[in-house]
């Protein structure tokens, strides 16, 4: 009696997950060697760190770049050796950064997209970060959304402000955007969406059918969030750029452990592992390039 019941609620009640893409944010546009000696600054120790995580499981890069003095930049020259660094070395993903810094120009932000990385970030909207604004007026994100139309580039929509999934719709009915919709839910930014289970579940609730999502949590809600991800069917974003700890106190030497802590994670809660492979398809990315 017991054993039936056992096999009927396994057979009927644990939904068929795809496999999981975990993208690596490997360094962002904020943090600094005085915080952590691990991140990768030039094109060189970035493609490497990339290298790293994809031999641990993840299946996509986000990539911000710095000048030869470790500031954030938008150089295309930059991003294209970054990207052929890292092309030589690995089929994974490349997504870049149209986010940039908040001190970027739209301009700037949108100018490395000529290149034609397979993937970009989309942010559909304003929201405090920090101290400062991350400014995404309706002009700078429709120039950003015709940019990636024009250059065949699939956008990952950022999500720091639950808003900002309706911005989405409306580029869409503007022919901007193009279904399926990917989004990266970015919760725990300090003057954005905070970091808890209940709005995660509440973002999630708002998408359309169809749509896919990943979740970044900002320090020390990546992993929980992550986990929480792991098990609604999401996807997920480790990385530096969102997390500079393992555990409390302790650096992450590489955001090749961050991405191996959720592949263990994500297989003991039977969830496979998507390869770039896989991920493109998941993603409805055209294949290859
Ligand atoms: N650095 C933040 C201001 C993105 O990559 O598209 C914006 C950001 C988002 O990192
Ligand atoms: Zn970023």
């Amino acid at each position: 009696m017991f054993l039936s019941f056992v096999s009927l609620s396994s057979q009927s009640e644990v939904p068929t997950l795809s496999k999981l893409i975990i993208t690596a944010a490997l360094i962002g546009a904020e943090v600094t060697r005085e915080q952590s000696p691990y991140i990768p600054l030039t094109p060189e120790e970035i493609a490497a760190e990339a290298y790293r995580c994809h031999a641990a499981g993840a299946s996509i890069v986000h990539i911000h770049v710095r000048d030869t003095e470790g500031k954030p930049s938008q150089d295309t020259d930059i991003f294209r050796e970054t990207m052929q660094l890292i092309r030589a070395r690995c089929d994974i993903i490349v997504q870049f950064s149209t986010g940039g810094a908040v001190t970027a120009t739209a301009e700037e932000r949108v100018a490395p997209i000529a290149l034609q990385p397979e993937m970009a970030t989309l942010t559909t909207g304003t929201c405090n970060f920090g101290d400062d604004v991350f400014m995404n007026s309706p002009k700078i994100v429709e120039s950003i959304a015709r940019a990636l139309q024009e250059h065949g580039v699939k956008p990952e929509v950022e999500v720091f402000e639950v808003g900002m999934i309706q911005n989405a719709f409306a580029l869409v009915k503007k022919g901007l955007l193009k279904e399926p919709l990917h989004f990266n839910f970015v919760l725990g930014v300090p003057g954005a969406i905070p970091a808890t289970p209940k709005n995660l579940l509440h973002l999630v609730e708002s998408l359309p059918p169809g749509a896919t999502w990943s979740v970044a949590g900002i320090g020390r809600a990546q992993l929980p969030l992550g986990v929480m991800s792991i098990v609604l069917g999401g996807h997920v974003r480790v990385g530096f750029e969102d997390n500079l700890y393992y555990s409390k106190g302790v650096l992450a030497k590489s955001n090749a452990e961050l991405v191996a802590r959720m592949v263990r994670i994500a297989r003991e809660c039977h969830r496979e592992i998507a390869t770039p492979r896989e991920a493109r398809e998941i993603l409805s990315l055209a294949a290859g390039r």
